[in-house]
């Protein structure tokens, strides 16, 4: 299934980042702790090649805790700073804060050696829905940014004074103009990060399902209560929607439900903890 999504706004907001790279002192780059490895913006890595960088691997309440590890890991072996989190929750704070003061520490101090107090600039990057505004909005303790369970919520950027010192700039979701694999783009639609509206989505969810079959079956079968996993995912889909009585009139079933609940359950973790892609040392 080709997947390709990169609508003007993108090109526009591209461009914007090129802009105001100058002017910043660290990036944040927030990736889905599911999917890492689709998550990492190859486009946005070149641009900011030299500058101090933050890897969040957020949604880790969604992804397999050991496997996120070995993620962080991973990134830190190619030298980044890198931390899981999980935004939606308050208590993450601090320890995006320290990270944020480490990075920033070697130019706050040398401009504190010529007597000023650097205001330290931080932009948050990453791809749509990956939890950037939610991170701001964690941050800085109230809702100063839109967030919403559909990517392409942020439009323009939007600087977020948090203290006399730090001043965050959100972003607006960032693609690339052309996935190098089918499985990239496939990875981000199941993760919310593509507009469905330019996907097939019974086509999407059939990968899906043949994902999750091959990792996590158990969890698949519990959710649904399914006695066995067929080869057929279309079979499976069939299944699912008599498991739940999403049946029409005539004994028919309801697939365009089936597809919307399936997708929406695995994005929110309902089907278990599970992290799509593993790292490659
Ligand atoms: N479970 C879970 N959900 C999260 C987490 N962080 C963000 N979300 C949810 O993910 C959805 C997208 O969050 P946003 O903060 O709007 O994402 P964004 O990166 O700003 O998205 P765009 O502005 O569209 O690029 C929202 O429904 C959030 O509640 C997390 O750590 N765990
Ligand atoms: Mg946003």
């Amino acid at each position: 299934m080709q997947i390709q999504w990169y609508p003007g706004h993108m090109t526009k907001a591209r461009r914007m980042l090129e802009e105001n790279l100058k002017i910043v002192d660290v990036i944040v780059t927030v990736l889905d702790a599911r999917i890492p490895a689709s998550s990492w913006n190859p486009d946005v890595a070149r641009l900011t090649k030299g500058k101090e960088m933050i890897v969040l691997l957020n949604k880790a309440d969604l992804a397999n805790s050991e496997i996120t590890i070995r993620w962080i890991e991973y990134f830190r072996t190619k030298g980044y700073a890198a931390i899981p989190v999980t935004c939606t929750n308050k208590g993450e704070k601090k320890k995006v804060l320290t990270a944020i003061n480490s990075a920033a520490k070697r130019r706050v101090e040398a401009l504190k050696k010529r007597g000023v107090n650097k205001v330290v600039r931080v932009m948050v990057l990453g791809v749509p829905n990956a939890g950037k505004s939610t991170l701001i909005n964690m941050i800085c303790g109230y809702n100063a940014a839109k967030t919403e369970d559909r990517p392409g919520v942020t439009r323009g950027r939007q600087w977020i004074r948090i203290n006399q010192y730090l001043e965050l700039m959100d972003t607006p979701g960032l693609l690339w103009p052309k996935f190098d694999d089918d499985s990239t783009g496939m990875h981000l639609a199941f993760c919310g990060s593509i507009n469905e509206q330019i996907i097939n989505t019974e086509e999407l969810c059939l990968h899906l399902l043949a994902a999750l079959r091959s990792i996590a079956p158990d969890g698949l079968m519990e959710r649904y209560r399914l006695e066995e996993l067929d080869g057929d995912d279309a079979v499976n889909l069939e299944r699912i929607c008599r498991a739940r009585g999403f049946i029409r009139k005539g004994n028919v079933p309801d697939i365009e439900r089936a597809v919307s609940v399936i997708l929406n359950e695995f994005r929110e973790g309902k089907i278990g903890r599970i992290s799509l892609e593993q790292p490659e040392f």
